[in-house]
């Protein structure tokens, strides 16, 4: 695939260059075609949340860090989250000792191979989900997803599933997991069903959790269960809602007037 070159200047540069990571992950492999819509759908409702990190949203973030600190964790990674954050998630599995599984809706050998390639090529950790003999079936999961390894996901207590199509969180949750997610969608199936929801772009929200991390090394464990025991789920969710709500509002008077 040939890139094409962005101008500095273009108004929404940032943006593009992301799309350009993303479709370049798509050529080499990483990223399956349904990714990309994926992408899109979350450009438009980080368009809709105006695409910055909410001040309330810092409380999800501070608090799903907290869960991966303080339990047996593991970060789940399908092809976007690799493509646009596998450094990061690498900094934060190593800051939180969470372990690095690969889970795929749309599972083939083919795919597991070339992310874990692009794992390797930033760490020698040990990168789950990648070897059949210690995969098992979630019963409850009819998707490719149900595929998790049996020293990950199956053994943890806090399943961290960033950005993600809605058929897991329900079932994780089921098998008496704690889910936190980021998900720019607040209403999608996994932001209801998680545990903890960081309502942002992976791309924000997880080099914040990195910073929050390194923070929270001076914190006791009873100031970080006391980040936990104040943390709402269903409060954030509406939260944001309000939000997006208010800003909708706002900018339909500016056009009106
Ligand atoms: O790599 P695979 O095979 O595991 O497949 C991964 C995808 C993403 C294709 C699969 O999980 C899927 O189809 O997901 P959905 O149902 O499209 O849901 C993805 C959710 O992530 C949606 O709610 C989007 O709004 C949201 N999203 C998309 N991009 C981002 C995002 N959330 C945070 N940051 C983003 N950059």
């Amino acid at each position: 695939m040939t890139l094409i070159k962005i101008p500095k200047n273009h108004p929404r540069a940032k943006s593009l260059k992301v799309r350009e990571t993303i479709s370049q992950a798509f050529s080499d492999g990483i990223v399956v075609s349904s990714g990309l819509i994926a992408h899109g759908r979350g450009e438009a409702f980080d368009y809709i949340l105006g695409e910055k990190t909410l001040p309330v949203t810092l409380t999800a973030i501070k608090a799903a860090v907290v869960e991966l600190l303080l339990s047996r964790s593991v970060i789940s990674v399908n092809g976007n989250v690799a493509a646009l954050q596998c450094k990061n998630i690498i900094t934060l599995a190593n800051l939180t000792n969470s372990q690095i599984e690969i889970n795929l809706f749309h599972r083939t050998e083919h795919r597991i191979q070339k992310i874990h390639e692009l794992f390797m090529k930033y760490t020698d950790k040990n990168i789950l989900g990648t070897e059949k003999k210690y995969l098992v079936k979630i019963p409850e999961l009819k998707s490719l997803r149900r595929f998790a390894d049996k020293r990950g996901i199956i053994k943890s207590d806090v399943v961290f599933i960033p950005l993600e199509d809605g058929d897991r969180a329900e079932s994780l949750v089921n098998l008496g997991k704690r889910v936190l997610t980021v998900d720019l969608n607040p209403l999608s199936r996994t932001s209801q069903m998680s545990n903890i929801t960081i309502v942002d772009n992976v791309m924000r929200a997880i080099p914040i959790m990195i910073s929050e991390c390194r923070k929270m090394q001076q914190l006791s464990i009873n100031d970080l269960k006391k980040i936990l025991s104040d943390f709402d789920n269903e409060n954030q969710l509406n939260l944001i809602l309000d939000h997006i709500s208010t800003r909708l509002i706002s900018l339909s008077k500016q056009i009106i007037d």
